[in-house]
Parts: structure tokens; sequence; C-alpha cells
């Protein structure tokens, strides 16, 4: 059985009030105790202890949705106006020919960019055939693999075996409405039943989606389809792209994780939440494609709202401390002080909860799955909510996942 005490000035559980002078003890990758150092020291004698001093330890950021895959993207991307014309260049060159080896090298390095910025989990999109997935594994990182569905690949795609291990598992991800014809949904809906396997999808992220939904003329009808040579198909009408889901049954006692949600109504928040649906917000994916912004001031009352970078295709970069930061700024005009507190929970407990993995990951609590990080001091601010949330690389100083050291800034860690 492998033991080890790891102590902090700071604990930062998120489901509970600070800790100071603290430890948690980790049994087979468990967090088997947490509470007073002094208090555990005497409980469990003999044990390996990591003293980490002063900063701040937290539960391990979760990247919920990004494209790690479409790394090589980036430099495909010229200048456009608006959602459509982006859609039209991703299209594009993912129909040219793209070298499997580029697809892992992207991949690769998208890996070492999430550890570098904290992050412990990640929500990967894959639409190659599974490229991805051996690197992945290899990581170390925790997974959750979601399988893109669109109507092109709906003869040739998997409905029924879905591979899930300890750090592991793979979902269904129908990639938005306009790409999934309502047969499709309702298979991916047969499977969601049979499976038991929530699912993911990308939601009312722009304009032109309402106006699908909405049956009025829109550019990714008129200028999409005829490019994948796609035929319009028939569908219901609705006046958001949620209630176009609602209405196929989409959100009927099922776990579903939504990405994006911009273009949602204020009264449609209450009802998100009763159905209990998973709200990943992708900020800066979102001003990068010019499609406005979520109603953040609502989706703050929510407790499955999570945080994610989306791909190097709508985002500068996969650095998981800015976006966080960008959270922050844009929540702090509506929430005040509470902004920090609510941001960092989005990218950890609330990241888990719109995964549904909530009783897994994303605090540091009795029973759960060690996957921690440990910030230094060197960027203290009175409020230890915002030492996080105005950190850097630069202050990570180690990273686990499941008692598994993947990062560490003392290189006496790595024997640990
Ligand atoms: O989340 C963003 C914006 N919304 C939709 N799709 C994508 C995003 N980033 C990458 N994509 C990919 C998607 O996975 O673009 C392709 C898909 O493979 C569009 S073609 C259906
Ligand atoms: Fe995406």
């Amino acid at each position: 059985m492998k033991k080890l005490l790891i102590s902090a000035d700071t604990i930062m559980p998120i489901s509970s009030e600070l800790l100071k002078d603290s430890a948690l003890v980790i049994v087979d990758g468990k967090i088997k105790d947490i509470g007073s150092a002094s208090r555990l020291r005497n409980h469990y004698k003999n044990i390996e202890e990591l003293e980490l001093g002063e900063g701040i330890l937290l539960p391990g950021f979760i990247n919920a949705h990004t494209h790690l895959e479409l790394g090589w993207i980036k430099n495909k991307i010229g200048g456009f106006k608006g959602f459509t014309q982006w859609l039209q260049q991703i299209i594009s060159a993912k129909k040219e020919a793209v070298s499997n080896q580029d697809i892992e090298d992207s991949v690769s390095e998208g890996i070492k960019s999430q550890i570098a910025s904290g992050v412990t989990t990640v929500g990967e999109i894959s639409s190659y055939g599974g490229l991805d997935i051996p690197i992945l594994k290899k990581s170390g990182l925790r997974t959750v693999l979601f399988r893109e569905a669109v109507d092109s690949k709906e003869t040739t795609m998997d409905f029924d075996s879905f591979e899930k291990s300890d750090l592991y598992e793979e979902r269904l991800f129908p990639h938005a409405p306009y790409s999934c014809s309502p047969g499709l949904l309702e298979k991916v809906l047969k499977s969601h039943k049979k499976n038991k396997r929530p699912l993911g999808i990308h939601l009312a992220e722009s304009r032109e989606e309402i106006n699908f939904v909405n049956r009025k003329a829109n550019s990714i009808e008129n200028e999409i389809f005829p490019l994948i040579a796609k035929e319009s198909f028939k569908r219901k009408k609705a006046d958001t792209p949620f209630g176009y889901l609602k209405s196929l049954g989409f959100f009927d006692k099922n776990k579903v994780t939504t990405i994006h949600m911009v273009q949602v109504k204020a009264d449609e928040v209450k009802e998100i939440q009763n159905l209990d649906v998973g709200i990943v917000l992708c900020p800066r994916s979102n001003l990068f494609l010019q499609v406005g912004l979520p109603p953040l001031k609502e989706y703050a009352k929510l407790k499955r709202v999570g945080l994610g970078t989306d791909g190097l295709s709508s985002n500068y970069n996969l650095d998981f401390f800015e976006e966080l930061r960008v959270l922050h700024l844009l929540w702090s005009d509506a929430l005040g002080k509470e902004a920090s507190y609510e941001s960092v929970h989005a990218a950890t407990l609330g990241g888990a909860s719109a995964l549904f993995l909530e009783d897994k990951i994303g605090s540091l609590e009795i029973g759960k799955e060690a996957d921690l990080i440990f910030l230094n001091s060197k960027n203290k601010f009175q409020n230890p909510y915002l030492s996080v949330v105005s950190s850097t690389n630069e202050n990570l100083e180690l990273l686990m996942v499941k008692g598994n050291i993947l990062y560490s800034k003392n290189p006496k860690l790595a024997s640990i």
C-alpha cells in the first residue's frame, strides 16, 4: 500500500473552508484523511511526509472541454468575420490531408501544456478515430474521451462499446444540433439509455445556430452544408438551441454536458438547473469566435458549471491559468469579491460536476481521488482564491493525478 502525508500552510478543499497548517494523507491514490498536520502526523506514524510549506494545495484543474488533436490547425486559420466563416476554414483544413504524426504531435504538445498549467483532468473531443487515445492513456492525465459524432460518420460509428478504466473513460459527443440530424441524435440517446454513459454536445454557441433551430434562413445551412455536400434535414422548429434539444427528449433524466451555452435566455437558466444539465464555459473561445458571451451572472448560481479552453482551433493557447483569469475578470463585474471563489470552483468542482464526476474528483475530501496541485506563495494575495486566479505556470510546484506525481519543480520528489 502506497502511503504519503502531504502538508502545506494552506489547503483549499473547495467543498469546505480553507485549512491552515494542515495535511492530507494519501493511500493508494485516494485521500484517506485531511485535517490538522499535527493530528495526522500523530495518527499516521512511520509514513513518508512531503512538506510543501508556504503556498496553496488545491484540487487539480479540470479542463472540461478541449480538442488537443486540433493543435495543428492553428496556423491554418486566417482572418474571419464571425462563426460561419471560421467553421468554413476549420472544415476546409480538416478536409486537407493532415498526417497522423501531426495529429499525434498536437496531442503530445497539448498534454504538456495541460500539465504545465495545473490540469489533472481533460475532457477531450476525439474526431480522428482515436489517434489521441494511446497518447492520453500514457500521459497519466485523467481523461474523459468524447467520441465526436456527425452525420457523415453515422454508419461507421460504434454506439455501443465504451472503454473505461481508472483514469480513462469514453463517452459520446454529438457535435452540435446543426451537424447531427434528429435520427443521429436519437441513436445517441438510445445508446445513452442503454450504456448509461453521460453525453456531451456543443450547444447554443452562435446566433446562426438560433436561426437554424428557428428554421429561418441561416449561413450554416446556406454556406456550410453545400461545402460538405450535406442535404438539409427535417427538424422541429424551436425558439432556442436548448429548447430544440429539449423537444427531442435530450434532457429527460439524461446526464448531458453542454459546451458554450452562449445563446441562452435568462428564463431558460432555471430550467437548465432543474434538469441538472452540465455546462462548460469556454470564454476565450467565445470571444475568439465572436459569438458573444454567456449569461454569466445567472450561471454563477448553478452547481454544474465548469471551464474549458476549447482547442487551438479557437484559442491563442491551451493555458488553463489564462482561461481561469479571463473567467474571473468577466465574473468580477457581476459577482464582486465572490468572483474569485466562483472561478476557482468552476475550474475544479464545477468542472467535475459538469462532467458528472463530482463523486470522484474536483475537491479535496476523504474518499476522493488524489488529483491535486500545489501553487507556491510567490504570488500571494490576502484572499487565497485571488492568489489562485492570478497564478501562472511559474507558480505551479507540484501536480499529482491519483497520487502519482506528473510534474514537480523539486527533483527530489520524483522518487516519491
Ligand atoms: O468548440 C469549438 C466551436 N464549435 C464547434 N466546433 C469546434 C470547436 N472547436 C473545434 N471544433 C471542431 C469540431 O470538433 O470543428 C469541427 C468539428 O470536428 C467542425 S465540423 C463538424
Ligand atoms: Fe469545442
